[in-house]
């Protein structure tokens, strides 16, 4: 995305849109990052191209992946999250650190390729021949400049910083026995990270004195930092491959309660925190239409969706949380499996299934909410749907009606939105982030989904 904005108006244009998804490999799923760095470095220099006029590259991308890097190289494909290496690495861990502590030291939720699961998956030769670990927007912005850094946000996913003072927890890092050179200085949304490198500028055809600058690096922090709120009483689910459901607060919640629940604090833009849980998404839906194309069949997902909709009688639920949907593979005989283990019939038709799915969707979704609710002490009367899940019009007026509240759907582009924000801001735009949120409102005002009586 490139975009001119100011006080009054964002002109957002997409630039260049790429596919990016798991590659399996001998030793196991990766990202295929040559792809994704020629993919990346192209759609720079056709932004260039469109507009000399731009200053400033923001980056973000998923969390907790990351490259290992030596002597400026990266040490092979960095592996992807839904490998399952990662949960041998949960094992050692919590052999050191009981899960409950760990929450306390880092007020995550469980999940099982946190990078710190990971970490204690590799072989010590790797990490000792490392110099830095980059997490994937951060090795991106040291192609582009040259210096290491850590994004807060997203280095709040790693598993290895205190949320509380937003720092790396040495002591935890002592104790697990993670290099402590590898974790390079963290840097804050709207910070510069550097100017481009000569060969940065040769390669993307960039004018003088364009910089990196720091935003939410985690695509998740971004997003929420776009939600249009326009009150307090709001929670948010940013729903793209995952659905990230709950609530911005001042501080985090580090209760018996949060925990158990499986909540995390993950670090928002200024300071805040996303106190939030993971729903499995809508991958559980492009993994079903994977097998369904594998099979070749053709699918549209609009016309099934429509579909979907119209499926009348009773819809069988299944626990979208259930962590079987985590890995690649055969998503509708993992569903049947679940459905057939809770004695619920098994959807015959592919327009029965999708709604099973939305369906199991919105249904996590609203207890996440009322759950995220409890667990603050605070009151919801409205959900924001951000993403690409904001897209889906059965997804927002059934997430509604499981929820008994409206459902402000949109933008669709909440995360670039929230890089191309933070940017304006640290580049004379200013304001608060109210007020960057006001610009969003204004400039894309949300769709609005009302219950439905049951
Ligand atoms: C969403 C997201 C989630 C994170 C998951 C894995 O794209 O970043 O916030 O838990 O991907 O990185």
């Amino acid at each position: 995305m490139r975009a001119v904005v100011s006080a009054g108006s964002i002109e957002m244009v997409e630039v260049a849109r790429f596919p990016n998804g798991p590659i399996e490999r001998a030793d196991g799923l990766h990202w295929d990052i040559v792809a994704l760095r020629g993919s990346i470095m192209a759609g720079l220099r056709q932004a260039f191209a469109d507009d000399p006029l731009i200053t400033s590259i923001g980056i973000d991308s998923w969390a907790v992946d990351y490259g290992l890097v030596a002597d400026g190289v990266l040490l092979g494909e960095p592996f992807h999250y839904r490998d399952d290496r990662s949960t041998r690495g949960v094992d050692a861990v919590h052999a050191v650190v009981p899960p409950r502590e760990l929450f306390a030291q880092t007020g995550l939720q469980h999940l099982p390729f946190t990078t710190v699961f990971q970490l204690a998956a590799e072989t010590p030769e790797r990490l000792d021949a490392a110099d830095h670990l980059l997490l994937i927007p951060d090795l991106v912005a040291f192609w582009l400049t040259g210096r290491p850094v850590a994004e807060v946000t997203n280095a709040s996913t790693t598993g290895l910083l205190d949320p509380r003072t937003r720092a790396w927890n040495e002591a935890l890092v002592e104790r697990l026995g993670v290099p402590r050179h590898l974790l390079p200085e963290l840097v804050q949304p709207g910070e510069t990270i550097g100017p481009l490198t000569a060969s940065a500028v040769e390669a993307l055809g960039a004018p003088a004195g364009v910089v990196v600058t720091a935003v939410g690096s985690h695509d998740t922090a971004s997003a929420v930092a776009a939600v249009p709120f326009v009150r307090r009483e709001a929670a948010y689910i940013s729903c793209g491959t995952w659905g990230l459901v709950g609530l911005e607060t001042e501080h985090p919640v580090m209760t018996d309660a949060a925990y158990a629940a499986n909540f995390t604090n993950e670090g928002g833009v200024d300071g805040r925190t996303r106190f939030l849980h993971n729903v499995m998404g809508l991958w559980l839906l492009s993994e079903s239409v994977r097998v369904w194309e594998a099979a070749g069949e053709r699918i549209d997902l609009g016309r099934l969706l429509a579909e979907a909709a119209a499926v009348t009688g009773p819809v069988p639920v299944f626990d979208a949380n259930d962590p079987r949907f985590l890995p690649p593979g055969d998503m509708l005989a993992r569903i049947a499996a679940a459905l057939a283990e809770q004695g619920s019939p098994v959807p015959s038709t592919r327009a029965a299934l999708a709604r099973c799915i939305v369906e199991s969707l919105a249904v996590a979704f609203a207890s996440a909410v009322r759950t995220a609710s409890e667990l603050a002490d605070r009151p919801v009367e409205v959900i924001h749907l951000v993403g690409g899940g904001s897209l889906n019009p059965l997804l927002c007026q059934l997430t509604a009606d499981r929820a008994g509240m409206p459902v402000l759907a949109g933008p669709v582009e909440a995360t670039a939105l929230g890089t191309l924000l933070v940017q304006a801001r640290a580049h004379g735009l200013g304001g608060t982030l109210e007020s960057l949120r006001a610009l969003v409102a204004q400039s894309h005002p949300p769709q609005r989904f009302d219950p439905r009586a049951a």
